[in-house]
C-alpha cells in the first residue's frame, strides 16, 4: 500500500457539498482506502480571478493503484460529477488533482508528481499542513516548513456544519 494525497476544489453548485460528496466517491474508489481529510476552506479564486470563491480541502489515500490508475479513477469522478472543461482555470463543480504520491516522482504529459504548483498554493498547503505536517515535498521540503510563508489572505476554514 502507498499514502497519496489529493487535492479537491469546488466552486460551482454549493461547492461544500460537491467537495464532501467528492470524498465519499473518494473513500469508494477500488483499492483504495481513505485514511484522513482536511477541513474544508473557503478560499479566494487564485489565477483567473472572476469567478467564485472555491472550497477546497486535501485528503489522504492508502492505496494499491498506480499513481496513473489513481489519476485516471480521479479524472472519471470529476466526469461523474459532470465537469465541463471549458478554458483553463475555467469554474468546476469538481477538481481532483493527485498531489503527491509515496515515492513517485514522474513528469509524463499527462501526470507530474509532485504536483508542479502545490508548493506555492495556499489553498492546497493550508488544508494540507493540518493532515501532514511533516510529509516532505520532493524537491521543496516539508508541509509545515513551507506554508507558513505563504500568503493567507482569501482562505477561511469552514465550520463542520457549513
Ligand atoms: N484551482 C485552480 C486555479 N485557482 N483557486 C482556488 N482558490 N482554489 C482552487 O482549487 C483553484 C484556484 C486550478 O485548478
Ligand atoms: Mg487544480
Ligand atoms: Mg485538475
Amino acid at each position: 500500500m502507498t499514502l497519496a494525497y489529493i487535492a479537491l476544489g469546488s466552486n460551482l453548485e454549493s461547492p461544500a457539498v460537491q467537495v464532501r460528496r467528492a470524498l465519499e466517491g473518494i473513500a469508494a474508489l477500488p483499492s483504495t482506502r481513505l485514511m484522513s481529510a482536511s477541513s474544508l476552506y473557503r478560499t479566494a479564486p487564485v489565477g483567473y480571478a472572476d469567478q467564485p470563491d472555491f472550497v477546497n480541502a486535501v485528503a489522504c489515500v492508502d492505496t494499491t493503484l498506480t499513481p496513473q490508475a489513481l489519476l485516471a479513477a480521479l479524472l472519471a469522478l470529476e466526469a461523474e460529477f459532470g465537469r465541463v472543461r471549458s478554458f483553463r482555470n475555467a469554474p468546476r463543480v469538481l477538481d481532483l488533482d493527485l498531489l503527491l504520491y509515496e515515492g513517485a516522482e514522474c513528469t509524463d504529459e499527462a501526470l507530474t508528481l509532485p504536483h508542479p504548483r502545490m508548493h506555492e498554493r495556499a489553498f492546497v498547503m493550508v488544508p494540507l499542513s493540518e493532515i501532514a505536517p511533516d510529509c516532505v515535498i520532493p524537491g521543496h521540503g516539508r508541509v509545515a516548513d513551507l506554508a507558513p510563508a505563504l500568503d493567507k489572505d482569501g482562505i477561511e476554514r469552514l465550520s463542520a456544519l457549513s
